[in-house]
């Protein structure tokens, strides 16, 4: 497949930079190449050229790489410039190739082109993207494994799978007289079941991919005064919060992102919880509560020196008061004042860690444990990285599976079973792109660089 288009853009991060690339790609490559350049540069040879303007003079002088229709990264003819990485002679380049009927690529087209012509499906795409942007090794481990094919892959074998009990279910919808013997039915809901089992497993595995990429939330919370932004300031290493001895310091949410074992961890600082006095720390609360609800992990803390002996009751009731189903780890925090020691029970219902914000004592036993929390996303080594797009889809096939299972077992029409499967097998190809609304393609490659 060729594009009329000729598009064209710098490749290269913006700035100054030893080498500065510039990327073509469309029907037009030859001729312009034979224009800027005064000779066809051979196929996937580093040729010396001269980039040169309408008048014949120098613009730069670099390598340029000529990739024929389909052997190139869009599949289309491609040329690549590798000049000197200045903004000005980058920007001249591009002009000129302007003024030879190119047009500036929108973000991400390279790769959409390379996924119209079939060089890459999308989540392959979505995988260069997320290279690009990883912000831990681990990210970037994950990024490669999807860019190598290997989630596609096994959305390809459930897709396979599926394709094979669809053609059982349409030839028993076709010959109706035929009585479908046990045995074939028996088969179908064998497969239901083991369709079931692993698209559970991907979408486990699609969820680390997704932690891996987005990090954990981790929200500190307690009373007034237990000490939070204390311990937030503790694990930034550096004083962004107001610490005070007033009950109350904090009204506002503070997010920092720190990187703990290579998962980003989004810290959130909140507002003390108690009945609040005025209007903005009823604000403050009502912030800090919705936080709590969404948060991955909640550290609960307790200023331990307040509570001598530790009351369990009042602690449980206190923690009552929580949104239900938090994952929490409670902080006793303030040891120093207590002369207690530090420790961690990360085994306890909930987890409990002894610590000291304000001397530092225990706070390594906290780091360990975040880290532990954070590998239990992407403990398998082999998780490639996912998006939230990919979890949705895989949750509409669940959804429709689920709906076959039990069409299956109520021994309803062989009609309403296929239909799941269709569906099932349907949101399944929205993920590598097959089925996918032109709106979504431009929206995920709208995400992307330019130049890309
Ligand atoms: N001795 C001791 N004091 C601490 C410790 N952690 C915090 N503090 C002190 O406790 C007081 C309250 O600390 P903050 O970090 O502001 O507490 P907070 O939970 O953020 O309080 P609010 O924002 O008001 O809800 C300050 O005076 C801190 O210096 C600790 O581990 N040991
Ligand atoms: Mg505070």
């Amino acid at each position: 497949m060729s594009s009329a288009d000729t598009i064209a853009a710098v490749a290269s991060a913006p700035g100054r930079g030893a080498i500065g690339v510039v990327r073509l790609s469309g029907d037009g490559v030859a001729r312009i190449a034979t224009a800027l350049l005064g000779a066809l540069p051979s196929p996937r040879h580093a040729t010396l050229a001269t980039f040169r303007d309408a008048d014949g003079l120098s613009l730069d002088v670099g390598i340029a790489l000529y990739f024929p229709a389909p052997h190139s990264f869009t599949g289309e003819d491609v040329l690549e410039l590798q000049g000197h990485g200045g903004p000005v002679v980058l920007d001249l380049v591009v002009r000129r190739l302007l003024e030879l009927g190119c047009r500036a690529a929108r973000p991400g087209e390279f790769s959409q082109r390379a996924f119209l012509n079939g060089k890459l499906d999308i989540v392959q795409a979505e995988a260069v993207a997320d290279l690009i942007g990883a912000a831990s090794t681990a990210a970037a481990r994950a990024a490669v494994r999807s860019l190598q094919g290997e989630f596609s892959a096994r959305i390809g074998a459930l897709q396979a799978q599926l394709t094979a009990l669809r053609v059982r279910l349409e030839a028993a919808i076709d010959f109706p007289d035929e009585q479908i013997d046990s045995d074939a039915d028996a088969e179908t809901g064998a497969s239901l079941v083991r369709l079931q089992d692993e698209i559970a497993a991907v979408r486990a595995s699609a969820e680390r991919g997704v932690r891996l990429v987005e990090g954990i939330t981790v929200v500190i919370a307690g009373k007034p005064n237990a000490g939070k932004s204390s311990l937030l300031n503790r694990l930034a290493g550096e004083e962004l919060a107001i610490v005070t001895e007033v009950p109350g310091t904090t009204r506002d949410l503070l997010r920092h992102q720190v990187l703990e074992g290579g998962i980003p961890l989004h810290l959130v600082d909140t507002a003390g919880l108690r009945a609040a006095t005025d209007a903005i720390e009823a604000e403050g609360v009502r912030r800090a509560r919705a936080a709590i609800a969404q948060a991955d992990r909640v550290l609960y803390l307790v200023d331990t020196a307040a509570h001598v002996p530790l009351d369990e009751d009042a602690l449980t009731a206190e923690l009552g008061g929580l949104a239900p189903g938090v994952p929490l780890t409670i902080v006793l925090n303030k040891i120093d004042l207590v002369a207690g020691r530090a420790f961690a029970e990360p085994g306890a219902q909930p987890p409990r860690i002894a610590l000291s914000a304000k001397t530092g004592a225990g706070v390594e036993l906290l780091r360990a444990h975040l880290r532990t929390l954070a590998g239990d996303f992407t403990t398998e080594a082999a998780a490639p990285t996912a998006r939230r797009r990919h979890l949705a889809a895989l949750e509409r096939a669940r959804a429709h599976l689920e709906a076959g299972v039990a069409a299956h077992l109520a021994g309803g029409a062989v009609e309403l079973v296929a239909e799941e499967a269709r569906l099932t097998q349907r949101a399944l190809s929205e993920i590598t792109g097959e089925f996918s609304s032109d709106d979504l393609l431009g929206e995920i490659f709208a995400n992307f660089c330019i130049g890309k």
